[in-house]
C-alpha cells in the first residue's frame, strides 16, 4: 500500500499525518517530535488551533537534531474564517508561516467555505448565538490563495468543509489559475462520504479525512453520541488482525486512497496510529466497514447554519 498520495501539484502527500486541533501548546512540540520520531512526516495545522508557534517548536527541533530534512516533511496549515477578504489571505499566511518558523506550507487550505466578520473574535456571534458573516466570496479568497501560489509561500492550495457544489464552483471560476489539490473533511466509518470522495477523486482533487477516530475529545461531545473506538463491530474486525479499533479505523481510509490525520499528544498512541502498513482489510471488510455510515458528523459547525455558504445543507 503507497505511503503517500500524488497531488495535483506532482507533489506527494504522505497519507497519515498528525492532527493538531485541541493539543495544548504545552503538549503539542513533544507529540509533534515523538510522531516524527515514529515516521509521521506530514503535520496538520491551522491558524485556528491556537498552537501553531509550539507545532513550530517541534518541527524545529527535529531538522536541528538531524532527524529530518524540512523537504521530507509535508506540513498543512488553513486560513481562518475571519481571513476571508482577498487582502488579508496574506497576512494570515505570514502569520502561520511566522509561527511554524517556516519559509513555506506544503498545503494550505480555505479552512471553510464560509466568511465571518473580520477582527480578533475568532466566533463572531450575533444575540441568537448564530455566525456573523462578512460579505465575502470563496471564489474571490480563492484568488488570494493562488496568489500565494504565485509568491511562493504555499506549494499547494486547497479547501476544507466544502460540498461539492461549492467545489464545482472553484473549478468553474472564470479565469481560475489553479485547482484545489485537496479536500479536508470530516470522514469516518459514520460518515463515510462516499458521494464527496468518489467526486473529489473524479475531479483530480485529494481527499483527507478529519476525526477519523470520531473526534471524542471534542468540546461539545454528548454521552448519548455514537462512539467509534467503542463499536462493537469495529472491535471484532480489528481483533480479526490483531489490530486495535484505530488502527482500523485509520487503515480504512488508506485502503481508498484518502489521507488520514488522527490526533493525539500520547506517545504510544502516535506510534500506534501509524502502525497500519503491515495489515489489510479485505474487500468484504471494506464493505462492511462503508455500512455502518449514520452520517453522524462530530464537527457540524452548528453557528453557522444561517450563513449563506453553510455546507452541510446539501446532500454532498
Ligand atoms: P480524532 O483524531 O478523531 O480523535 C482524537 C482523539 O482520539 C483524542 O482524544 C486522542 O486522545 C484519541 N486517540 C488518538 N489515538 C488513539 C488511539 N490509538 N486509541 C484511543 N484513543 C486515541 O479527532 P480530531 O482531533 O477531531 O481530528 C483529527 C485532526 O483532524 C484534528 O486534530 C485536526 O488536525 C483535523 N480536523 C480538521 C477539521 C477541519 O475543519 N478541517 C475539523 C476537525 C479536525 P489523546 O490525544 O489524548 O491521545
Ligand atoms: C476550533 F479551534 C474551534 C472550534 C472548531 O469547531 C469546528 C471544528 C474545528 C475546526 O474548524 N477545525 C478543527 O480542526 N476543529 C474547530 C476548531
Amino acid at each position: 500500500m503507497a505511503t503517500s498520495v500524488k497531488l495535483n501539484t506532482g507533489a506527494d502527500m504522505p497519507v497519515i499525518g498528525l492532527g493538531t486541533w485541541k493539543s495544548p501548546p504545552g503538549k503539542v512540540a513533544e507529540a509533534v517530535k515523538a510522531a516524527i520520531a515514529a515516521g509521521y512526516r506530514h503535520v496538520d495545522g491551522a491558524f485556528v488551533y491556537r498552537n501553531e508557534k509550539e507545532v513550530g517548536d517541534g518541527i524545529q527541533t527535529m531538522i536541528r537534531e538531524g532527524v529530518v530534512r524540512r523537504d521530507e516533511l509535508f506540513v498543512v496549515s488553513k486560513l481562518w474564517c475571519t481571513f476571508h477578504d482577498k487582502s488579508a489571505v496574506k497576512v494570515a499566511c505570514q502569520m502561520t508561516l511566522s509561527d511554524l518558523q517556516l519559509d513555506y506550507i506544503d498545503l494550505y487550505l480555505i479552512h471553510w467555505p464560509l466568511g465571518f466578520q473580520a477582527g480578533p473574535d475568532e466566533f463572531p456571534l450575533d444575540s441568537e448565538g448564530l455566525i456573523i458573516s462578512d460579505d465575502s466570496s470563496f471564489l474571490d479568497t480563492w484568488e488570494g490563495m493562488e496568489e500565494l501560489m504565485d509568491e511562493g509561500l504555499v506549494k499547494a492550495i486547497g479547501v476544507s468543509n466544502f460540498n461539492h457544489e461549492q467545489i464545482e464552483a472553484i473549478l468553474n471560476k472564470p479565469g481560475l489559475k489553479y485547482k484545489p489539490a485537496n479536500n479536508q473533511i470530516e470522514c469516518h466509518p459514520y460518515l463515510t462520504q462516499e458521494k464527496l470522495i468518489n467526486f473529489c477523486q473524479s475531479k483530480g482533487i485529494s481527499v483527507t479525512a478529519y476525526s477519523p477516530l470520531g473526534s471524542p475529545d471534542r468540546p461539545w461531545v454528548k454521552p448519548e453520541d455514537p462512539s467509534l473506538l467503542e463499536d462493537p463491530n469495529i472491535k471484532a474486525i480489528a481483533e480479526k488482525h490483531k489490530k486495535t479499533s484505530a488502527q482500523v479505523l485509520i487503515r480504512f481510509h488508506i485502503q481508498r486512497n484518502v489521507i488520514v490525520i488522527p490526533k493525539s499528544i500520547t506517545p504510544s498512541r502516535i506510534q500506534e496510529n501509524f502502525q497500519v502498513f503491515d495489515f489489510s482489510l479485505s474487500d468484504e471488510e471494506m464493505k462492511t466497514i462503508l455500512g455502518f455510515n449514520k452520517n453522524f458528523r462530530a464537527c457540524p459547525m452548528p453557528w453557522g447554519v444561517k450563513h449563506k455558504d453553510y455546507p452541510f445543507h446539501a446532500e454532498f
